[in-house]
């Protein structure tokens, strides 16, 4: 509730700001390409959405509430009445034509995201043209639209400039990530459809929720439900319904999630509710590799997980795993000799066993690039690896073969507030990966919020801007990207003032005044 009423706040506030400024299109993240005229058209009281030259029939929604949301973001409502006025027809837009080809609505992994978006420079009447492979394609194309409605305050009509244009998109990259933490600090349920919003406005399209650590297990798992008595409180938790709930609000966006249990390591909390996944209570991770139990657990935890979060992938962790107490605690050092293993053969042990059940139910999997840096060739091929430490490890895991996603600390993490907007700009997924072949291994990069030092409070102006500067890396052609971050900073101050308007707490760019000077 309270977070609620904070962003109503904001959006009260910000409503009187328009984000009026620099000449030209400003669009972000910046289309694959764009030709455009100079002609200004208004959109019409009556501005409505229809399927001429389609069979798609949108018996899902999605499409039907992405424009009822974007007729909300451009301010539709409040657009005079030009009926009872001596306006001139001929400059109103009338409605938006959508052509979807696919009648298949399900969201996945590499779903086609294209779109193109016209409108020509002459008809009557006259209609914005919008035509996808998907209805996720033609949801981006949306944003793109809202993007070039401005509403003018004085005249209270949304003006459509730049007309005639044309417009044809598609992703660079086809994974787009954005990590949460939810055991570090809890967020609610409001504060995540919040940062799924801004997601969708940047055209990032997976939500990676780091939802358990060692500090805190907020999730139900009806299979083992005492694993939520390691919750902060009873009302930080998330009951599975409410998991479904955000995994369906980011589907209808076009956003997978990606839901991780970390293990074995950074899962402490686990042991709250059974003890015995601790190797003893002096040594409470990494889990218990010696018990059966931990890997019945993991199995329950991941059967419960396959009802709710239907992406391809389920990320298993992996990182930073201190083995040290498996050798000095009793019972398990005993199994570790019956089993000829030493610590890192057993981490191995464990990693893989989790992989081979998360496959049993169907998943592939992400792992954190500590199992592909100690034992990358017994990896599953069905395993995409998650750079975090450094650069070059991304060049390693597709010159062996297998899949990756860059999120290299030094410039994607979003818990470094030292880290700039810059900096997340000018971080390239591909640096020294000149093979086609294992460029498309990379499937895309991610950036990530880790929770140590947020929460609700701070959670949105921390995130953004950077992570949108991320976005236009991810999403547009590099061709099309800017070699100098200077050249972007007016079009991306313009995106985080519509943040701003839509509710979105985006932090300034550096610099004082509404749009960083020369930075
Ligand atoms: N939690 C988990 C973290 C981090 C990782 N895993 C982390 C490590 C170093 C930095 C930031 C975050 N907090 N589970 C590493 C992937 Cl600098």
């Amino acid at each position: 509730m309270k977070v609620r009423f904070f962003c109503l706040g904001f959006t009260l506030v910000w409503l009187a700001v328009g984000c009026a400024g620099i000449h030209g299109l400003n669009l972000w993240p910046m289309p694959k390409s764009v030709s455009h005229g100079g002609q200004t058209l208004y959109m019409s009281k009556d501005f409505g959405l229809r399927y001429e030259g389609s069979n798609y029939t949108d018996a899902s929604g999605i499409l039907k509430d992405g424009f009822a949301r974007l007729l909300d973001g451009v301010e539709a409502d409040h657009v005079a009445d030009y009926n009872s006025t001596h306006f001139d027809h001929s400059v109103l837009l009338q409605g938006l034509n959508v052509i979807i080809s696919s009648f298949n609505d399900q969201l996945q992994f590499g779903v086609d995201e294209s779109y193109k978006l016209s409108i020509a420079a002459t008809g009557n009447p006259r209609y914005v043209y919008l035509e996808a492979q998907t209805v996720y394609g033609a949801l981006h194309g949306l944003q793109t639209f809202s993007q070039l409605c401005h509403f003018d305050f004085t005249t209270r009509m949304v003006e459509v400039h730049q007309i005639p244009f044309t417009i044809i998109d598609t992703p660079r990259f086809s994974y787009r990530g954005l990590l949460i933490d939810t055991a570090r600090h809890y967020q609610s349920l409001p504060m995540i459809k919040n940062v799924i919003d801004a997601m969708a406005y940047s055209k990032l399209n997976v939500l990676h929720w780091h939802i358990v650590d060692s500090q805190s297990f907020p999730l139900e798992i009806p299979s083992y439900p005492k694993l939520w008595n390691g919750a902060f409180s009873p009302s930080e938790r998330y009951t599975m319904a409410d998991a479904a709930e955000i995994v369906q609000y980011a589907q209808r966006r076009g956003i997978n999630v990606l839901a991780e249990i970390d293990v074995p390591g950074h899962a402490l909390s686990w042991g709250t509710g059974y003890p015995s996944l601790w190797p003893s209570r002096d040594c409470q991770q990494p889990l218990d590799v010696s018990n059966e139990f931990t890997f019945k657990v993991i199995d329950g935890i991941l059967s419960d997980f396959r009802k709710v979060f239907e992406f391809r992938f389920v990320h298993l962790g992996g990182d930073e795993v201190n083995t040290s107490c498996w050798s000095t605690t009793a019972h398990v050092n005993k199994w570790l000799r019956e089993h000829h293993l030493n610590e890192s053969e057993a981490y191995q042990y464990f990693v893989l066993r989790a992989q081979n059940i998360a496959l049993s139910h169907g998943y592939e999997i992400v792992n954190w690039e500590e199992t592909f840096n100690n034992f990358g060739s017994k990896l599953s091929p069905k395993t995409v690896v998650h750079n975090w430490l450094g650069r070059g490890v991304a060049q390693q895991v597709v010159g062996k073969g297998l899949r990756c996603i860059v999120s290299n600390q030094d410039k994607w993490y979003l818990d470094h507030l030292d880290t700039t907007w810059q900096d997340f700009y000018m971080n390239e997924p591909l640096t020294n990966i000149t093979y086609p072949t294992q460029q498309k291994l990379v499937i895309g990069g991610e950036v990530c919020m880790w929770g140590e030092h947020v929460d609700g409070s701070d959670l949105e102006q921390t995130i953004w801007p950077r992570a949108a500067a991320a976005a236009e890396r991810l999403w547009t052609p590099y061709e099309n990207l800017a070699t100098d971050p200077k050249k972007v900073t007016g079009r991306l101050a313009h995106f985080r003032c519509l943040l701003n308007q839509r509710g979105i707490a985006a932090a300034p760019l550096a610099g004082p005044g509404r749009v960083a000077p020369d930075e």
